[in-house]
């Protein structure tokens, strides 16, 4: 799906503001017809933003919430297709617009439109409805939290979601209204490649409406045209090729964006147009290594949750540029999207800046359950499969052209020590190799490899570990022997890269003790280092993230103190001592 643009044929207004909201405990605002009459009881409610900060009656609410904008719309758009699109709503959506039902969508964390122009009054006021609710099941990507999910068998965690991490509500993404052409591109896909100094380009568009005649796509290098193909529209996808010379490649080191512009052309006039930055780069694992443009690279950093303060999962700007400010410094190249995918603002900075993104759908910590009673059938359910697929297929088609992203990932942590698990991610595994197979497909699992064989079909061996955090070894040395031994295992079973995506200790910023003591910083410190000292001499292992970036909120825990402590940063950003280790350690590279 493209990201909404303005240029000569398109034209956009951003309905993000202070909308009104009612909180519909009962269920009965359909049956009420709200999206005809107004309730009279709403409140103001920031969008995008989350319910649950902005008002501690709802902090904890997983339920129906209305929400209403007015809005007024040029009479210049007339002309236009006029398209509403809601960057993400978590976890379900039905809009209406003027009072007319246009469409639902499901899964949070993605973006998703309808063309309303139909339905407008141009040079008037209208209005949107939207119904957002958070209820979730064992259909539900991710699933409902109540005996299901992570620490199942530890007891359930409020409010109840299967992950560890705040369920927030809401219309967490921007609100778009903008137009395009009557008859305009719809999509657009490139795939690069390289061939010496050559970059080579396949681009396929899909144009929409009534057919132009040709398309012509160009490539600029800052202002300088540097390459330009045309060819007759076909039935149905076009396709063209171009190569251009001496290209500048796309890497960590040296992030660089041409430009493509797609124009359709029918009877000599131009119809429509689209600009979208892109990066020339090769992604392959080659003899056990990532190699990046043909030479190897290893992936430092974090996983990283995008929530911050009073603003919960919606978009925050400032909090963005501020996080990679923050990794820059540290010498970070990499990243994962845990456990959802990120705003579109954060993947297209990624691109700019130079990170490796491991893009991450919502289906965290599946199939868990409290007790082996349950039969595995009502937790693994066809619906939980075509859910999850969807997931998968519109993070795929939203971020398949950012040069950043280099890997899919399919779930974080589900069980995969029950039977059912083996069909369902061999399932799972070729249909996202079928959609893209230009990137890695990884699953991230967390124990249950040595007794699985689900790992194998995926292309990188990516576990998380917690040695000396949630079993307490006692020392570093018996940690640091436990984790190489599980890794070599780990290698020896799969004869695959490896890479750790999770490892890290809680500590609470201020505390303090020496020896290192469990919660203070020099424990998260040392056992940082002590994990880091493992990963690096292991020649298999081609990555390392933190778990992670900073401090965010999570579901009320006995073994969590108020937010997830784990981050190497507070929730606010400010730095625990073992940023100055990571500082000095990753800034060698
Ligand atoms: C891992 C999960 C991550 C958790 C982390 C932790 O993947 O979401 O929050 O553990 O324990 O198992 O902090």
């Amino acid at each position: 799906m493209l990201y909404p643009q303005t240029n000569r044929f398109r034209n956009l207004l951003d309905v993000s503001g202070i909308w009104e909201m009612a909180v519909d405990k009962e269920d009965v605002g359909e049956k009420k017809k709200w999206y005809e009459h107004i309730p009279p009881d709403t409140r103001p409610i920031a969008v995008p933003g989350s319910w649950n900060d902005q008002y501690s009656d709802i902090h904890n609410y997983m339920g129906t919430v209305w929400y209403f904008q007015d809005f007024f719309v040029p009479s210049e758009w007339s002309l236009k297709l006029i398209w509403l699109r809601i960057g993400a709503a978590t976890y379900r959506a039905k809009v209406w617009v003027n009072g007319i039902f246009v469409g639902g969508h499901e899964i949070g964390y993605l973006p998703f439109q309808f063309e309303i122009s139909r339905l407008l009054r141009t040079g008037e006021k209208n209005i949107i409805t939207v119904k957002v609710d958070y209820k979730l099941s064992v259909e539900t990507i991710p699933q409902h939290g109540t005996g299901i999910g992570h620490w199942a068998n530890k007891g359930d965690k409020f409010p109840p979601m299967s992950g560890d991490y705040f369920p927030y509500g809401g219309i967490q993404r921007p609100v778009l209204l903008y137009t395009t052409p009557r008859n305009y591109i719809e999509d657009l896909t490139i795939i690069t490649n390289i061939k010496g100094e050559k970059g080579l380009l396949d681009c396929t568009a899909k144009i929409s409406g009534e057919k132009a005649d040709r398309w012509k796509v160009s490539v600029f290098s800052g202002r300088k045209k540097v390459g330009e193909k045309a060819g007759k529209t076909g039935k149905d996808d076009a396709d063209l090729h171009l190569s251009i010379d001496k290209a500048k490649f796309w890497s960590p080191e040296s992030p660089y964006l041409y430009k493509l512009k797609i124009e359709t052309i029918k009877n000599n006039r131009v119809e429509d147009e689209y600009i979208l930055p892109f990066g020339i780069r090769t992604i392959e694992i080659k003899k056990g290594k990532i190699l990046l443009n043909g030479k190897p690279v290893f992936l430092r950093g974090f996983s990283r949750h995008e929530e911050y303060p009073l603003i919960g999962a919606g978009l925050f700007t400032p909090g963005i540029v501020k996080d990679y400010s923050l990794m820059k410094e540290l010498g970070v190249n990499s990243f994962r999207t845990s456990h959802y995918p990120n705003t579109e603002e954060m993947m297209r900075m990624a691109d700019r800046l130079g990170f490796l993104v491991i893009d991450e759908c919502p289906a965290n910590s599946l199939f868990h359950v409290s007790n082996e009673n349950i039969n595995m059938k009502e937790v693994i359910t066809p619906a939980t499969l075509e859910n999850h697929k969807k997931s998968l297929e519109e993070m795929i088609r939203r971020d398949k052209n950012h040069p950043s992203v280099i890997m899919w990932s399919v779930a974080n942590e589900p069980n995969i020590g029950c039977k059912e698990a083996e069909g369902y991610f061999k399932k799972i595994y070729d249909y996202v190799r079928n959609l893209d197979p230009t990137r890695f497909v990884i699953l991230v699992s967390c124990r249950d490899e040595s007794n699985s064989q689900v790992p194998k079909y995926f292309d990188i061996i990516c576990v998380n570990r917690y040695y000396m955090s949630y079993n307490f070894e006692g020392s570093f040395e018996l940690t640091a022997e436990k984790l190489s031994r599980a890794l070599d295992n780990i290698y020896k079973k799969y004869k695959k890269p490896v890479m750790v995506t999770e490892f890290g200790a809680p500590a609470l910023p201020g505390e303090h003790s020496e020896p290192p003591e469990n919660w203070t910083e020099e424990f998260q410190t040392r056992h940082l280092e002590t994990y880091l000292d493992v990963i690096e001499s292991k020649p298999y292992v081609v990555g390392a993230h933190i778990w992670c970036f900073a401090e965010y909120k999570t579901q009320q825990h006995i073994g969590r103190v108020i937010n997830n402590r784990k981050g190497v940063f507070t929730r606010n950003r400010q730095p625990k001592m073992a940023v100055r280790m990571l500082k000095k350690r990753w800034n060698m590279f």
